[in-house]
């Protein structure tokens, strides 16, 4: 089950990087014969010289790039390739390329070599490409992307035909989620070199007591050659943010318990004065000589998470979540990791006074949860599973593949407080219960120090798949999708619904989405649809809800759907994209958000 490491790239004495971000030569083959680039090998050359080239930005998603429609609808592979010098100062080291998220399906080659393919988006992949790039020279890096989801990708699609008047037969990707599917090479590619002896991974975890906090921590190391490093050794430092150093002597051994006095503890933003506490674990491999062969510096932070059948706890003390399911989403970007999206975000979410956010619907990027770490946001980590139907056992294998790279990517995240296998799957389904079983289990193989939950959306009679969840989350759109218009409603209804999955699973419970579409500007008393006056009051409807129900003790968390405006595929529902956001798409506030901040904040205060 357990994959090798895929420890984030980080500058060390022993390990240098270089970013390959910045304009890559981009081409689309013809519609009438996608495969041509495959079929012509497009990579076996520069692209330039079989094919008209264009300047596409990386990170990014293409498709809003251009004012080509076709580009914004493709489906099918689109080719990137990028140019690269090879630094002779590497000559020694094992060199890496890693892409931090290909949406969908990545195969890459180097100087016409195929050296990788990856599925699956927002996850990061990486190849040893030591015996294929030339140093002291150009390297060409060809890579071609192909975005069709089908009823055996993670999350799923359908592909259907029509035919044009112009252009003859067109291929049309269609899907049920609700956020349109961005594609391109969305995250930083980073070539980086390791030593010949190299730490492949460390895992940490840690266990808080009174005064007194353990780090467990496990380190693989990766050995070239057994009979160069006759003993390699493994030297552990702890340090502090000062950069003290925290431990009376340095831990020697591969595994090993580390004790600290008085710790530092890591705890959510609002909840102590310094929210997001991080250490900093120092790793050396050494070589005989007791020179330094490999160091690395994973950032942690301590912490524990506990729960039990109402409750969430960090450091013994229960949590309340108060937040908002986000997406990755800004304009002209699309999907791909803007880091002024991302600074801004977080900016916005302590503004108003949020705790915690879901990574709805697929992983974040690795900038972005580094930044949640660093400010102690509780992250919900979902993995790319949306809507899941038909569940067949070769789906079962690439959900539980995703799930096994998302938790080797964030296992040792501070910040992440949950897993979520899984968004509004068809838990009513006869063969949903056994799916989600092996889900769960599998989860469970890799990482038992966090709760597992999964937003669902069928009602808690229908439900099949809550029993193997250690926290029940559900999405409602109480006076939106249902009910419409009836704002009197609302509350009864949520309370209900809340009692009504705890009464059927005795599990801790979550209301993971609820909202309205709203667009700025629209005003309108009594209170109607899409107005700003509606939104503000749907959510204070909720608020009663919640209110009266957090009494109860096993009601522990809000998230309003959805923190911003984000685009979704074009249908009569949608304007511009889905409007629920708090804030719209340029991360400007609706009155909304003045509600919530004076909620959410009230709520801080209690803490
Ligand atoms: C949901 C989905 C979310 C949608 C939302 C909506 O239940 O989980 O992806 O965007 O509803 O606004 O319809």
């Amino acid at each position: 089950n357990k994959l090798t490491g895929l420890l984030y790239p980080r500058e060390s004495e022993s390990r240098e990087v270089k970013s390959l971000d910045g304009f890559w030569d981009f081409a689309v083959p013809p519609a009438d014969d996608l495969q041509k680039g495959h079929k012509d090998a497009w990579y076996s050359t520069n692209l330039s010289k079989v094919t008209k080239v264009v300047s596409m930005p990386v990170p990014s998603s293409y498709n809003d790039v251009t004012t080509s429609s076709s580009l914004r609808d493709h489906v099918g592979p689109v080719w990137y390739e990028k140019t690269f010098y090879g630094p002779v100062a590497w000559k020694s080291d094992r060199i890496f390329l890693r892409f931090g998220s290909v949406n969908y399906l990545a195969e890459v080659w180097m100087n016409g070599t195929l050296i990788t393919s990856h599925e699956v988006g927002h996850l990061p992949f990486e190849v040893e490409v030591t015996t294929f790039v030339l140093l002291g020279g150009n390297n060409r890096l060809t890579v071609a992307v192909d975005n069709t989801l089908s009823k055996l990708t993670v999350p799923q699609g359908k592909i259907v035909e029509a035919e044009t008047e112009s252009d003859g037969p067109v291929k049309m990707q269609t899907y049920t989620f609700d956020f349109f599917n961005y594609a391109g090479i969305h995250r930083p590619v980073l070539l980086h070199t390791k030593p010949k002896n190299y730490i492949q991974d460390i895992s940490v975890v840690t266990e808080v007591f009174d005064q007194v906090a353990i780090i467990k921590y496990q380190v693989d190391v990766f050995s070239l050659n057994a009979k160069e490093v006759i003993r390699p050794g493994v030297k552990v430092d702890l340090y502090d943010a000062d950069r003290n150093n925290v431990l009376e002597k340095t831990e020697i051994g591969s595994e090993g318990v580390l004790e600290i006095k008085n710790p530092k503890l890591w705890w959510p933003i609002y909840m102590d004065k310094n929210p997001g506490y991080l250490y900093t674990l120092e790793v050396c491999v050494t070589s005989v000589d007791c020179s330094k062969a490999d160091v690395y510096r994973l950032p942690i932070g301590i912490r524990q998470i506990e729960w039990n059948n109402s409750s969430v706890l960090i450091n013994k003390k229960p949590i309340y979540f108060r937040g908002f399911g986000k997406h990755e989403d800004a304009a002209l970007r699309g999907r791909g990791l803007d880091l002024v999206t991302v600074a801004r975000d977080h900016e916005l979410l302590t503004w108003v006074g949020a705790n915690t956010y879901r990574t709805s619907h697929y992983p974040y990027s690795e900038e972005a949860l580094n930044l949640a770490d660093k400010m102690g946001f509780l992250i919900i980590d979902e993995c790319p599973s949306v809507d899941t139907d038909k569940f067949s056992s070769q789906l079962l294998k690439k959900h539980k593949m995703s799930l096994s790279e998302l938790i080797r990517r964030d296992k040792n995240r501070p910040s992440v407080i949950m897993w979520s296998v899984a968004n509004e799957p068809r838990t009513l389904n006869r063969d949903s219960p056994n799916y989600f079983k092996q889900i769960v289990n599998h989860v469970k193989t890799l990482d038992i120090t966090r709760p597992v939950t999964a937003a669902i959306a069928v009602s808690p009679a229908e439900d099949r798949a809550g029993q193997y969840l250690d926290v029940i989350s559900f999405n409602r759109y109480h006076g939106w999708y249902l009910s419409t218009g009836r704002l009197d409603l609302v509350t009864h209804r949520v309370m209900e619904e809340i009692q009504a999955w705890h009464d059927k699973y005795g599990k801790p419970v979550i209301m993971a989405e609820y909202g309205a579409d709203t667009m700025p500007g629209l005003h309108e008393l009594p209170e109607y649809v899409w107005s700003e006056e509606y939104q503000a009051k749907l959510l204070s409807c909720h608020f009663k809800a919640f209110d009266k129900m957090r009494s109860k003790g096993y009601f522990i968390g809000e998230f309003i759907w959805n923190f911003a405006d984000f685009r979704t595929a074009q249908t009569y529902t949608r304007v511009g994209g889905n409007k629920k956001g708090v804030f719209t798409r340029d991360r400007q506030p609706k009155m909304a958000a003045f509600h919530v901040r004076k909620r959410y904040h009230a709520l801080a205060a209690e803490e």
